[in-house]
């Protein structure tokens, strides 16, 4: 029995779509996770009621979180993917023959068991023979591995419950310590028309500043989170990522969002986007 399922963004909007059927639910100590099929994007994978992920535009976060870093950093052999339970970050890091160790650590392993169940071509990433997957809190895994890893990202789900932690100054700074001197730290940075979460977007670079010498938020357009238009930022020690970019490297590896002009072009920020990094 098909439905009409909606997320609520803001007490007076959301995102709205064709349920097909629900296909799982099951609950953990930190959320509960419902896997539903849907005509427009496949199946869908929400944690407490918010789309995580979908089988028809996972590619566009996943692409974003993960390129322009890798492709910023002239050599990343270590990675760190903190959250990111799907599998989706750390096959797109894994497309890159330079990685020699991608370590994965989820709090929650019921979203690792619901990918390999219900996503397998993200999930087939796990078994990769250079890839890690520890089922443990980030946020004391990050404080025990110092100058360990070229690059960090940020693969979290919103600024509640769990992931609230990601998204502190503490945290940036262990991130900062486990990163090795030249290394770089790249997080999701949610939607900036989201009035509430302007101020969650503003902190986290001003942190970020504080630490970084080098910080560069950008954005992608994906249809199913907030409002359609979604920021990263990257916090890089050394390298920078519009002269660094060495776009040569990416020209033959066929993604479906990501590409060379686009890396250059993601930087480029509407003014009142901006204006969340300057006022
Ligand atoms: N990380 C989720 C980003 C937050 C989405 N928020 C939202 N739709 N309200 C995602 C998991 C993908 N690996």
């Amino acid at each position: 029995m098909s439905y009409w399922f909606t997320e609520r963004h803001t007490p007076t909007r959301g995102l709205t779509f064709q349920v097909e059927q629900n296909l799982y639910q099951e609950k953990s100590q930190y959320q509960i996770l419902d896997i539903v099929s849907t005509q427009d994007f496949g199946l869908v994978m929400l944690l407490d009621g918010v789309v995580m992920v979908t089988e028809k535009d996972e590619f566009v976060y996943h692409e974003m979180l993960t390129h322009p870093t890798l492709f910023t950093h002239p050599s990343p052999k270590r990675v760190l993917i903190i959250g990111g339970g799907d599998g989706g970050t750390l096959k797109q890091v894994l497309r890159h023959p330079c990685i020699e160790k991608a370590v994965l650590v989820e709090i929650d392993e019921m979203v690792v068991n619901a990918s390999k169940r219900f996503f397998p071509t993200l999930a087939e990433a796990f078994s990769h023979p250079q890839a890690e997957v520890l089922i443990e809190d980030g946020i004391a895994f990050i404080k025990r591995n110092e100058g360990s890893f070229d690059v960090i990202l940020i693969d979290s789900t919103d600024p509640v419950g769990a992931a609230e932690g990601l998204f502190h100054k503490d945290f940036y700074a262990d991130c900062y310590k486990a990163l090795k001197p030249n290394g770089i730290l790249t997080i999701q940075s949610e939607s900036p028309w989201i009035e509430d979460l302007q101020p969650v977007i503003s902190r986290a670079h001003r942190d970020l500043k504080s630490l970084f010498p080098i910080v560069m938020p950008y954005s992608a357009a994906i249809q199913t989170y907030q409002a359609g238009l979604w920021l990263f930022q990257i916090a890089s020690k050394k390298y920078h990522p519009l002269m660094d970019f060495d776009g040569s490297k990416c020209r033959d590896m066929n993604f479906k969002y990501y590409n060379e002009e686009l890396h250059k072009g993601c930087f480029a920020l509407p003014s009142f986007i901006n204006r969340l990094f300057t006022e």
